[in-house]
């Protein structure tokens, strides 16, 4: 059992997500920076068009909250949230072009290279993925460098080859994208696509609250749990799913005959899965005692989410 009500910790993630709205509105402007030479429309534009108006924010969520179990200064987690994000809403693009997943609709709206083309998504990817690593190392993160390194560092390790790039292309080449289907493990492919970046959002708080190393490796076991539990849930979607409620098409996984968690383990066996998820990630807070009530709740609704 969590102390936090179900309708105050929609209220918490709904704060987070208009603060980090007008925060990603103010960093992807077009005012030039020092040492940068221009800003151009097209790509702000097309920045902006795939960061705003849309998303749970889940990412941003949990640094935050991860952060406040540290006490740490609301402005500072939000602005590591920010950079997370950015991450966040570039693999979407460029997941979405046709030589990935190829995908028409996100977030109930046309993808980016639909409403632009693919060179423009392209780049507002790659500029997405670049203005995160200026977000995260500025000074408001934190005033030690070492921390900021720290951050910058997993942040890096989060996103790349032996993170959610990787793992993307282990998904490819599951796919046959590369010849034939390579065998699949799923749950380290999972960890590193989709879950790389979750668990930087839970021990990102650790980093910047300078938490013992217990606490980090609490933090680093809940976001684990979390990050398997979520893309559990959303295998579940794509077979249960609603497209409307999900603002995406469903049934894809299955149609590009995909390994994921549900074809492993059945319905049942993934649900029960999450269940087992959910008490390990109980578990991993229970150090913090009922500071951590909102990250509880957090996995509770990564596990029951609709969209
Ligand atoms: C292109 C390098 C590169 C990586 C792409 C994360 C990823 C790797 C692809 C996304 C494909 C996908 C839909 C995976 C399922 C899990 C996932 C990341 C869902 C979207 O995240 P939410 O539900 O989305 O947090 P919102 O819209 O709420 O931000």
């Amino acid at each position: 059992m969590t102390g936090i009500q179900p309708s105050d910790f929609v209220k918490r993630l709904d704060k987070t997500a208009e603060d980090t709205e007008v925060l990603l509105g103010k960093l992807l402007s077009d005012e030039v920076l020092s040492d940068e030479i221009f800003r151009p429309k097209r790509l702000i534009e097309a920045m902006r068009y795939s960061s705003l108006n849309g998303g749970k924010r889940l990412r941003p969520f949990l640094v935050v909250e991860s952060a406040a179990v540290f006490g740490v200064a609301r402005q500072s987690a939000l602005l590591a949230g920010a950079a997370l994000e950015c991450i966040h809403c570039y693999s979407l693009i460029h997941d979405d072009l046709p030589a990935m997943d190829n995908s028409d609709l996100r977030r109930g709206r046309p993808t980016l290279h639909k409403a632009y083309d693919d060179a423009t998504a392209i780049l507002a990817g790659d500029a997405l993925l670049t203005i995160a690593f200026d977000i995260i190392t500025r000074d408001e993160i934190h005033p030690e460098a070492g921390v900021r390194l720290a951050l910058t560092r997993a942040l890096a390790r989060a996103s790349g080859v032996g993170g959610m790039a990787g793992g993307q292309i282990l998904d490819l080449a599951g796919e046959g994208r590369f010849g034939d289907r390579e065998p699949v493990d799923v749950a380290r492919l999972q960890q590193m696509k989709t879950g790389a970046l979750l668990r930087f959002g839970c021990i990102a708080g650790a980093i910047l609250g300078k938490g013992s190393q217990k606490e980090c490796q609490a933090l680093d076991d809940y976001g684990r749990a979390l990050g398997e539990a979520f893309q559990i849930a959303d295998d579940l979607l794509d077979v249960e799913g609603d497209a409307a409620a999900l603002g995406k098409q469903t049934g894809q996984d299955a149609a590009l005959g995909k390994t994921t968690f549900v074809t492993q383990l059945g319905i049942e066996g993934a649900r029960q899965r999450v269940r087992d998820l959910l008490a390990k990630g109980d578990s991993a807070l229970s150090i913090f005692g009922n500071r951590a009530d909102v990250l509880r709740a957090a996995a509770r609704f990564v596990a029951e989410r609709k969209n």
